[in-house]
């Protein structure tokens, strides 16, 4: 059964997208948005409250990287929290009210169910190719963005293989096509990983600053303040390549060369006591945490519309 304490199946996860959406429709739409290449349907989710008049937009993604179980873990507790507090807390209600928000609960739902059925520390995605016997590449190094110069490998047994040619994974080539899609109402793109207790934002593929620079990481120290007030969980922010390592073909520089702002990503606890094993009664306050963060870029992002 589903919990928002626990670490959940794909099936699970997959079941409760169904409910909750089919629950709650006042607030909660979905659409599928593609296959994955084992043929699972990508489901986003969008939160907010219905209008006559289109409205400006985050999208959210977890689960790229199949092993690090707490980023579905927060999409779930994200899109439960938006719908149990719009109405009484006045942040949600003005967020949702003014602006959509869009959710992939898992982006890389084979990997991430070969993770519970075959290999815990699976990583890529679970695509084949005829001439090598390696699956999958690296979800996050498979963006046109700079696309393997720097910290991916192109071989394709490695863990950070960046594919065949930029979007050549399918799930990338999907979230790729809807934020093109929607790029006019985007403003955010938040992408949730672990660990480290991180707040990045582009770049990644090189050590140049982002035009945005400063208000990227004015925002970022803001969002990384409201976390810490909660429980006093430090995390570091700054640009990619330089607060954790340089590597190119990443969704966060795509969307933010795409013209998508605020482009952060996560990583979430720890910082390596249990890495990606992190414990299911983190769950609870690691998400808690979370949202004050992802709360403060947003009501940032709205304030500035
Ligand atoms: O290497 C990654 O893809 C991310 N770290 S993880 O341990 N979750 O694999 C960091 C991504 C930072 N952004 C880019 N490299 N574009
Ligand atoms: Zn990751
Ligand atoms: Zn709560």
């Amino acid at each position: 059964a589903h919990s928002y304490t626990k670490y959940n199946t794909w099936d699970t996860v997959q079941s409760w997208i169904a409910s909750i959406s089919s629950s709650n429709p006042n607030l909660i739409s979905k659409q599928v948005i593609g296959s994955t290449y084992e043929g699972r349907p990508m489901t986003v989710l969008k939160l907010g409250k219905k209008s006559s008049s289109t409205k400006p937009a985050i999208f959210m993604d977890c689960g790229i990287h199949a092993r690090e179980w707490i980023s579905p873990a927060f999409c779930q507790w994200f899109v439960k929290e938006a719908l149990s507090t719009y109405g009484s807390d006045s942040q949600m209600t003005s967020l949702l009210n003014q602006m959509d928000v869009f959710v992939l609960p898992v982006f890389n739902i084979d990997g991430y169910d070969y993770t519970h059925k075959s290999n815990r520390m699976w990583r890529k995605t679970r695509s084949r190719k005829s001439g090598s016997s390696c699956i999958g590449a690296d979800p996050n190094r498979n963006w046109n963005a700079g696309w393997c110069t720097t910290g991916a490998s192109s071989n394709p047994c490695s863990d950070t293989f960046c594919g065949y040619s930029p979007e050549s994974e399918i799930e990338v080539k999907n979230v790729a096509d809807f934020i093109r899609r929607n790029k006019s109402v985007l403003k955010a793109y938040l992408t949730i990983h672990s660990y480290s207790q991180l707040l990045l934002f582009p770049y990644s593929y090189t050590f140049e600053l982002a035009a945005h620079h400063s208000e990227l990481l004015k925002v970022a120290e803001g969002a990384s303040a409201a976390l810490r007030s909660l429980y006093g969980t430090s995390y570091t922010s700054g640009p990619g390549a330089a607060t954790i390592y340089p590597a190119a073909g990443g969704s966060d520089d795509w969307a933010y060369d795409l013209g998508v702002k605020y482009s952060y990503t996560f990583e979430l606890r720890d910082t390596g006591r249990y890495g990606f094993l992190l414990p299911e009664s983190q769950i609870k306050p690691t998400c808690e945490e979370t949202m004050l963060a992802v709360k403060y870029i947003a009501a940032y992002v709205q304030k500035n519309l």
